[in-house]
């Protein structure tokens, strides 16, 4: 599981971690899963023309340099077949179970069943708005190098497309999950500096300070719900990019608990279906402070024990 990378004591002390100083300084080669080398329970496993295509989707994806356009891809019909319906559907639920910030969001791209959006368009409008832009990746990226990129207001996004057996969910990221639901809460901008913090608070963390990190990350802008009034609306782009998440989420599948930045979070797993607790911010805004303190609490490079003695102080001024 890609929830940090075990601790390497001595070696680590002998050859200190360097930190990027541009996002040309992100490597995005570490793909830790969901590359192109399929494993046996995948849905396209069995499916040569898939895997081929998959290999090819990401060959583009590695060879790309900072800088240049993100490469067109011209998805095949049974692709953008998948788009569509998964579009669709989806948009029937965004109304009611989205929230407000993403529905806000949501027109400026324009998004159609018809065609598959190439990234490199929507990477232009994401600029337009919050100033973030979009590098492509092959899989499931080393978390530090994910979490480092927002610090420079760099999303990474996968290319290709989920199998067509299985368009409800799928457990790797992928086109739709990246576009659908990462894109309209990036374009969202106390949303967008919350995620650039999350990313500067990357740079200055340690190995542990990581693995906590990446969970917040998870809990929120993967998986996050927020309360508006009486209702609990999704904001993570696992649940908003997966119609079988979303319906699990809207018919209260799952327990529902406030998020508290400061506690231990569960263990993060891509093998286990459907989320059985969500972790919901009281508000958008209540949920960003919060966030935000732990971020800079990692900034000003605090210990522990003074993080939690100073987090009421923190909660009252966010850096
Ligand atoms: N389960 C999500 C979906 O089907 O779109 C993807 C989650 C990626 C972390
Ligand atoms: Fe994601």
């Amino acid at each position: 599981a890609p929830v940090g990378s075990k601790r390497k004591g001595a070696d680590e002390q002998a050859a200190p971690r360097r930190v990027p100083l541009g996002i040309q300084e992100v490597d995005n080669g570490a793909i830790l899963g969901f590359s192109a080398e399929l494993s046996e329970d995948h849905p396209g496993f069995h499916d040569a023309a898939y895997k081929q295509r998959r290999v090819n989707i990401c060959n583009l994806a590695r060879s790309h340099r900072i800088g240049e356009p993100i490469p067109h891809i011209s998805y095949t019909a049974e692709e953008v077949a998948v788009w569509g319906s998964a579009l669709t559907r989806l948009e029937h639920l965004f109304q009611q179970h989205a929230c407000k910030e993403f529905q806000r969001s949501w027109p400026l791209f324009d998004l159609r069943p018809d065609a598959v959006p190439q990234l490199e368009d929507l990477s232009q409008v994401l600029q337009g708005t919050t100033g973030f832009r979009i590098r492509p990746v092959a899989g499931l990226l080393h978390p530090r190098d994910f979490l480092n990129g927002l610090a420079f207001r760099t999303f990474h996004s996968t290319q290709y497309m989920r199998h067509s057996s299985k368009p409800d969910y799928t457990p790797e990221p992928d086109v739709i999950h990246e576009v659908i639901g990462h894109l309209p809460m990036l374009a969202d901008p106390s949303f967008a500096s919350l995620a650039h913090a999350i990313g500067v608070a990357s740079l200055a963390a340690d190995e542990e300070q990581l693995k906590h990190l990446v969970k917040l990350y998870w809990y929120t802008v993967e998986f996050g719900v927020v309360r508006e009034g009486s209702d609990v609306k999704a904001f993570g782009a696992g649940i908003l990019s997966s119609y079988g998440e979303l319906q699990h989420m809207a018919a209260g599948g799952a327990e529902v608990a406030p998020l508290d930045v400061w506690q231990p979070l569960p263990k993060i797993s891509y093998k286990d279906g459907y989320q059985k607790r969500y972790f919901a911010l009281e508000s958008f805004e209540a949920g960003a402070v919060e966030l935000q303190a732990y971020c800079a609490s990692l900034q000003a490079g605090l210990t522990d024990e003074v993080r939690r003695c100073g987090a009421r102080q923190l909660r009252a001024s966010p850096g």
